[in-house]
């Protein structure tokens, strides 16, 4: 008899796959299609568990999709432009192509091992000019329909190096990760993507997105930031000029005493009188060292001068200061406010500080005029002190204070988005370079002899311009329009612009004509499940859909959306053991006596805690490692089985060990069962075989319910436990109802475990793949009890069971009871007070 050796089949078949092209993307079109996506990896070099979590996930959907029979696209590619590359390459002098090319082999090889049934046919990698050249051409479709632009934006400087750091290579404390020079900032012109033009659709297209987390869309809601208020103007007094504000609360504008511009504000110059210009200098030099988070919090103290400047309240004609503060944003609205302090927090405590005017405007319904105010009040209500508004409530006083600024030339409704246009310069190496060039007659030319490549022979050091920047032979080039002397830009594009549209490649990956085929996308978009990390849960999901719109606008695609479910996968943590005194973390080798680790440095008990895992926390597990000792379809379930694939998953070997013993149990009882013996037509059957045939299509239907839509891995794998204990106790293992409990178990398990399923397939005798079975079907028929076990209780105690048959009647339930000898040996004799019947459950006699 043989045993269960991973090591001996995972191999085997995952090379018979390949020969066979199983993974291969079916074409037949009178299949429906089903797009599964994993977010892809970008290529460090190893898989982590983080990973392995990720793609496992898919790739049982897609295993399970296509025993469904959908025609499924379970595409992988390489998210390889970036930083690290590069890095190595400064660091390690090894090119950064070369550097990416082995890690992509690397972690190709890791997948296979896993069993993940991609279709390496359709495999990208973004740094490859077979691709970027697509993300070049997606680009000047932006620069075509003006939206991309350029203009000043602030970077990092580091002034020893002389070179601009990513904000990834600066310190928590400020300091270049190379040279360790305080980091400057510095403005230099850079290209943005106008992604504020579709602020509006991106918001209210998230109510199409009903397969998305809600969390997820919140987040996206919060950043996109829709305010809706007003644009009010404020005369400056002696200039001819105003400050514009934004504000959310314009039935508050009587009760504006002050103006505040952000620090950068250019109007700051302008009105700053003679006297207080020292100080306003000295303030903001100061203030532009520290971050926005700094700059807005709630509890941190507001600091701001007088800039001696005055301006006019055009509602009231008073005159008010114009102060300067660092809780203003200069990149938000109109980088000014109008400061209310009676009714907003920061404004009341501003002005406290300060000892600014303090006006309440609004009390609330029925509330008293004169109550002082010791904080500001900021819900709506009714308006005072407001002139012809005193008396209207808030929503209406918006409403009238907006129409008479309109009238008066003061201002006007608006919208406010806090989403920003997106800045996709980066003063890099290794990324698509921006197919621009600059001419000194024709500005800003689009260069549409594509790809625009990266040149290789580069010299990697780190310090002084980018590498592309010093390579005047690259640089130097005639205008594609006028043929002058022209100059090529240097930066190249955000890798999340390479990221934004790799979804779409894959329907067509190898044309070599377009990015891709109008038919071929139609045909496969949107994305039906598209699973990764909630880190992406803003950016690459809100870009992705940008440039969905957008490549829909310029008539390139049909859908409003690229992603129609999304599963947002948990953590994968290791256990840690961390000293809760010094906060240090302690290597599990290092520690005595396990079950009461103690510090060996400090002799402090340590707490076990489960933490995500990483290689400062000693809390890792190698999915190589796990595969060695189990095998790949073990590892795949226990992660399935521990948790739902939402939910952060603690990584325990016991569970693991756990797993490896179910996968046996299912191995001895497929090798110990005979097929063929004991066949025979199929009749009536017996008892014991409707009662084994029930536990294998109850197994079905939970199993397909458990997959539908919500992927309850865990729970569908709890049933197929219950399936082989079912059959492990069975009595009947020559009946063809055995065998179709056996077959059924396999094709239950295949996607979640593929290898052991396709070698026990082929032990039952099949010659072809399970892979390509169907999924099991549910015969509701066998799902009809043809009795069902009754208790029975006296005064509420237990005293036996009975068999009626299912369809039984109360009457006949309560006429069967009376009769069994269970109930008799305790009323006989009695009498009968009351009879209770549940169908289905007991009958309960009440005695006296
Ligand atoms: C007067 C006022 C009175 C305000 C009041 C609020 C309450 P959201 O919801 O974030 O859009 N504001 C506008 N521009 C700002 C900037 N650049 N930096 C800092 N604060 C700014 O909030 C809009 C409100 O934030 C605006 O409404 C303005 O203060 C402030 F009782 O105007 B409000
Ligand atoms: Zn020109």
């Amino acid at each position: 008899e043989s045993r269960y050796n991973p090591a001996d089949i995972e191999q085997k078949w995952q090379q018979v796959w390949n020969q066979h092209g199983l993974n291969r993307t079916s074409e037949d079109s009178s299949k429906e299609k089903f797009y599964a996506l994993s977010m892809f990896p970008y290529p460090s070099g190893d898989l982590h568990m983080g990973h392995v979590r990720n793609y496992t996930i898919v790739d049982v959907i897609a295993r399970l999709k296509r025993m469904q029979g959908y025609r499924v696209l379970n595409p992988m590619g390489w998210d390889a432009f970036g930083l690290p590359a590069e890095n190595a390459a400064i660091e390690r002098n090894i090119h950064p192509a070369k550097w990416t090319d082995q890690n992509i082999a690397q972690m190709r090889d890791q997948f296979n091992q896993l069993g993940i049934s991609f279709d390496w046919d359709r495999e990208i990698a973004t740094c490859s000019p077979d691709y970027y050249r697509w993300t070049q051409w997606i680009f000047l479709e932006f620069f075509k329909a003006g939206l991309a632009y350029q203009k000043d934006a602030t970077v990092n400087w580091d002034p020893i190096d002389q070179t601009v750091l990513a904000n990834e290579q600066v310190d928590a404390d400020g300091k270049s990760w190379r040279s360790g020079a305080i980091v400057e900032r510095k403005q230099l012109r850079q290209w943005f993507l106008k992604i504020t033009d579709y602020a509006e659709q991106l918001l209210t297209d998230l109510d199409q997105l009903t397969g998305w987390p809600d969390r997820v869309k919140l987040m996206q809601a919060n950043w996109i930031g829709k305010s809706v208020g007003a644009y009010l103007e404020f005369p400056i007094m002696g200039m001819d000029e105003k400050v514009g504000v934004f504000t959310t609360r314009p039935d508050t504008v009587y009760g504006v005493t002050y103006v505040v511009l952000a620090p950068e504000h250019p109007l700051t110059q302008r009105v700053t009188v003679s006297d207080r210009r020292a100080a306003i200098d000295a303030f903001v030099q100061e203030v532009s060292t520290q971050t926005e988070l700094e700059r807005t919090a709630e509890d941190k103290p507001k600091r701001g001068i007088p800039t001696g400047g005055k301006a006019i309240n055009p509602f009231t004609g008073e005159e008010i200061p114009i102060w300067i503060a660092d809780y203003v944003l200069y990149e938000y609205g109109t980088g000014a406010v109008m400061g209310v302090p009676a009714h907003d927090v920061r404004d009341f405590v501003f002005a406290q500080q300060n000892e600014l005017a303090i006006v309440p405007v609004i009390i609330p319904e029925g509330g008293d005029v004169a109550t002082p105010l010791t904080a500001a009040y900021t819900e709506p209500g009714v308006l005072i002190n407001s002139a012809e508004f005193d008396g209207m409530p808030s929503p209406n006083a918006k409403q009238a204070i907006i129409q008479k600024a309109e009238q008066a030339g003061w201002g006007n409704a608006r919208i406010q988005y806090r989403l920003r246009d997106w800045l996709i310069s980066r003063q890099r190496y290794w990324g698509a370079p921006i197919p621009i060039v600059h001419c000194p007659n024709c500005g800003a030319v689009a260069d549409a002899d594509l790809p625009v490549k990266l040149p290789e022979d580069v010299e990697f050091s780190g310090r002084g311009a980018s590498p592309l920047a010093k390579l005047d032979a690259w640089v130097n080039v005639p205008c594609p329009t006028c043929g002058a002397p022209a100059k090529r830009e240097t930066d190249t594009m955000d890798t999340f612009m390479d990221s934004s549209w790799y979804f779409l490649r894959y329907p067509d990956a190898k044309n070599d004509h377009a990015a891709f085929d109008r038919t071929k996308i139609n045909d496969w978009m949107p994305v039906d499940q598209y699973v990764g990390g909630i880190e992406h849960a803003i950016l690459h999901l809100l870009y992705s859909r940008f440039f969905t719109k957008v490549l829909r606008d310029r008539g390139l695609l049909k859908v409003d959306e690229p992603f129609q479910r999304l599963l947002t996968q948990g953590m994968v943590q290791g256990k840690t053991y961390k000293n809760p005194r010094t906060g240090k973390y302690v290597i599990a080798t290092q520690i005595a006596d396990l079950t009461t680790p103690i510090d060996p440095e400090t002799g402090d008990k340590l707490e076990v805690v489960y933490e995500k895992m990483s290689k400062s926390k000693y809390n890792g597990v190698a999915p190589g490692d796990v595969i060695k000792k189990y095998g790949a379809d073990t590892a795949r379930m226990f992660i399935l089985f521990k948790a739902p694939p939402e939910k952060d998953l603690e990584w325990e070997d016991a569970d693991v060990e756990g797993q490896f013993r179910f996968l046996n149990r299912i191995w001895r009882l497929v090798t110990e069962f005979a097929p063929g013996s004991g066949i025979r037509v199929q009749g009536s059957l017996s008892k014991p075989e409707k009662e084994l045939r029930r536990s294998i299509h109850i197994a079905i239907k939970e199993v397909t319910e458990d997959l539908q839509g919500d992927y309850q891995f865990n729970t569908a794998v709890s049933e197929m436990m219950k399936l082989s204990n079912a059959l492990s106790d069975a009595a009947i293992k020559e009946s063809p109802v055995y065998a179709e409990g056996i077959q059924t178990l396999l094709r239950l398990l295949a996607p979640f475990a593929p290898h052991i399923a396709e070698e026990l397939w082929h032990l039952l005798g099949h010659t072809d793949s399970i892979h390509t079975q169907a999924f099991p079907m549910l015969d509701p028929a066998a799902l009809v009890a043809d009795e069902i076990t009754i208790v029975i209780q006296v005064m509420g105690k237990t005293r036996g069971t009975i068999q009626v048959p299912a369809q039984a009647d109360k009457a006949t339930i309560e006429q069967s009871a009376r009769e069994s000898d269970a109930a008799r040996r305790h009323i006989d004799g009695k009498e009968i007070k009351k009879v209770i019947v549940v169908p289905g459950k007991l009958v309960n006699f009440v005695i006296s």
